[in-house]
């Protein structure tokens, strides 16, 4: 009797502080903010009050704006964006340009670090600080950060509205640009909406952002300053000094890592937060959709492009629905922030129709500007002889590059031709198949077909590639990058690894349903298939345009439809489904010789890459002795083979092999 009443009169209490905090911290937050702003304030739940107030009170801002993604505060965005100069106009309404500083054009990863518990492992690729002392050392940087300046606060939803695996979302930024790109590549919640799913939910991730100092030119000038630290104890990330949007923009890879945790805490073999595009195709009267993992600027956004049925080209959130047995993937964003380098009419029409249409917003970053028009390199088009780029004035005298290789456009997907409005369905769309594309110029063929599920978790896992321009300092060299997803894997890759088994292997999912995996590779060279005629330069065996006829030949193995070749590794396509495939979707004669180039066993390079992967993986803790049983039993099917043919093995030689050794 007396401990209930105890406990009554302290909740009392507790509630009284609660009501005093809340009091308080709105008093504190009107005094920064209009009525108008106050108003659109007071839909938040005290719950949401709490970052905002913590945000104003430690950065210091003159004023604070509340952003409801209404058409009102988006006028305002796109205003002030262009007030302060983060971006400039360009001669079509609708297009503006923006510019990173000379050092701030990808995102920086040695400054990007996890805050963790010293219980907390993270991953042996990444980097990680004491929690205590990270969140120490970036509170010294954000203090009074935003003085003189407005703060922005938007509530996103990382998936379309309405999704149970969407995540609900704080920005706090200092940045009209940020925000403006937002409101392209995020779905915006009123405050209401947004206190209402933190609620049901229980977590939301918060995110602040300031661009710091700004120099003349109105790009960061405090660089040695710029830290990208996440939290993933909370779900807080501080970004400072920084506008380069996959430092700046958290919605993107910051909060792509923390779903990443998320799942592996709370949705362990039930969800992937996946570095993947996801997009559809027409084949035999059914709508196939394909998610997909390339390594940053290895070509992810020109394959999902080829899909009539675009969802996504950057990330993916893939979960069990237990009600249907199906595998099913929603965009966590809804627009496109795209490599501009290469885009031409002839390669990528539907971008480019974009990029000079009307009717759509779009804001280009870190390319050349002339005469009010945008200009980067390879285009199809004649640079003009000067302009001014990311680094200041340009000549083409000057021989310098007109557009940086990370240059890139923003824009909203329902803008695009082959927009699938399935984009925005919460339960999202059924994924057929899983692909991995690695950067390898002589090693696997360029498309091969995983025998099961395990199987599928090492190709993935397996995948290597060149270094590129979307991280500071990149000097193509090779690495490896298991999933394209490993710099925005916070965990250990064991457990990545288990974490994969155990979704493939979840029994709510009907067998049926369980999605293929293929391992691609459009990056094999002549030289290393067989050598060079005289005269033959060296360079890509196959051309751009030919990834159409990958994806429909996967399209075609996954249902079946086709027969494929076994191989120690995978199933490799046959030749005559190619040929005919070739006719039917490039026009184009592909000649036995190429396929043979492209789909032959180079064994030697292959137990090469089976024994370096194993050897990197033995080193994770906690692999699932699957993983390794896969590698082996590659290893000992290529050996035979090997052994029974020589080192350069053919699909021709491989049909007859199999004919004569392996069982069905
Ligand atoms: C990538 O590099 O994978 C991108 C761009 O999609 S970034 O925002 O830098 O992550
Ligand atoms: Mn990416």
């Amino acid at each position: 009797m007396n401990g209930k009443k105890k406990s009554t009169a302290s909740e009392t209490k507790k509630k009284k502080a609660a009501a005093l905090r809340l009091e308080m911290m709105r008093t504190y937050l009107a005094g920064l903010m209009d009525d108008d702003n106050y108003q659109k304030l007071s839909q938040c739940s005290p719950q949401v009050i709490e970052p905002i107030f913590n945000g104003a009170i430690r950065m210091d801002p003159a004023s604070i704006f509340i952003n409801t993604g209404s058409d009102r505060d988006i006028d305002y965005v796109r205003k002030m964006a262009l007030a302060k100069r983060e971006e400039l106009p360009l001669a079509i309404k609708k297009h503006t340009y923006h510019f990173d500083g000379p050092n701030d054009q990808g995102r920086d990863t040695a400054n990007t670090k996890y805050l963790a518990h010293s219980n907390t492992e993270i991953s042996s690729l990444q980097q990680k600080e004491e929690h205590r002392a990270g969140i120490l050392e970036v509170r010294n940087i954000l203090n009074n950060i935003m003085t003189g300046k407005e703060m922005i606060v938007t509530f996103i939803s990382r998936g379309p509205v309405g999704s149970p695996v969407a995540d609900p979302t704080l920005q706090v930024t200092d940045s009209f640009y940020v925000i403006h790109s937002e409101f392209l590549l995020y779905r915006m919640m009123t405050p209401e909406e947004f206190s209402h799913d933190v609620s049901q939910k229980g977590y939301m991730f918060i995110n602040y952002h300031s661009a710091g100092k700004l120099t003349s030119t109105n790009v960061s000038a405090n660089l040695q300053n710029r830290r990208i630290y996440m939290d993933v104890e909370r779900f807080r990330s501080y970004s400072t000094n920084n506008q380069y949007a996959g430092n700046s923009i958290a919605p993107k890879k910051i909060n792509h890592r923390f779903g990443n945790m998320n799942n592996l805490r709370n949705h362990f073999g039930q969800r992937l937060d996946e570095h993947m595009f996801i997009t559809g195709f027409d084949v035999a009267g059914e709508t196939i959709y394909f998610a997909g993992a390339y390594p940053s600027g290895c070509g992810k956004t020109g394959t999902a492009m080829t899909g009539t049925h675009l969802i996504g080209d950057d990330l993916a959130k893939i979960f069990i629905d237990s009600a249907s047995g199906e595998v099913r993937a929603v965009n966590p964003e809804k627009g496109m922030f795209g490599i501009i380098e290469g885009v031409n009419r002839d390669d990528d029409p539907e971008i480019m129709t974009l990029l000079e249409g009307k009717e759509n917003e779009v804001i280009f970053s870190n390319l050349l500007v002339s005469d009010q028009k945008p200009y980067w390199i390879g285009m199809g088009e004649q640079l003009p002889v000067k302009g001014t780029n990311f680094k200041g004035e340009w000549t083409f005298k000057s021989r310098e590059p007109a557009s940086h290789k990370n240059a890139r456009f923003t824009l909203a997907l329902d803008a695009i031709e082959n927009y699938d409005p399935e984009t925005e369905n919460p339960r999202g769309v059924k994924v057929s198949a899983l692909v991995y594309g690695g950067r390898d110029y002589a090693t696997m063929p360029t498309v091969v077909m995983a025998h099961d599920w395990m199987n599928t978790v090492v190709h993935g896992a397996i995948i290597r590639s060149a270094t590129t321009a979307t991280e500071i300092g990149a000097d193509g060299s090779e690495k490896r990058s298991p999933f394209a997803n490993e710099a925005f894997f916070p965990g250990p890759l064991g457990q990545y690894i288990n974490h994969y088994k155990a979704f493939g292997e979840n029994q709510d999912i009907a067998p049926d349903n369980l999605p293929s995996g293929f391992q691609v590779n459009y990056w094999l060279h002549k030289s290393a298939r067989g050598t060079l005629a005289p005269g033959e330069q060296d360079g890509l065996i196959g051309e751009k345009r030919d990834t159409k006829v990958w994806m429909r030949i996967m399209a075609l193995m996954h249902m079946e439809d086709v027969e494929a070749i076994w191989t120690p590794i995978g199933s490799i396509p046959k030749y005559s489904d190619l040929k005919k495939l070739f006719t039917e979707i490039t026009g184009k004669e592909y000649s036995k010789k190429t396929y043979t180039k492209q789909f032959s066993l180079y064994i030697d390079n292959l137990i090469k890459r089976v024994d370096m992967s194993a050897k990197e993986f033995a080193r994770e803790k906690g692999m699932p002795p699957e993983f390794f049983h896969v590698l082996d039993t590659w290893r000992r099917d290529l050996i035979a083979l090997k052994s029974t043919i020589g080192p350069i093995v053919t699909p021709d030689q491989m049909i007859e092999y199999v004919a004569a050794n392996v069982d069905d």
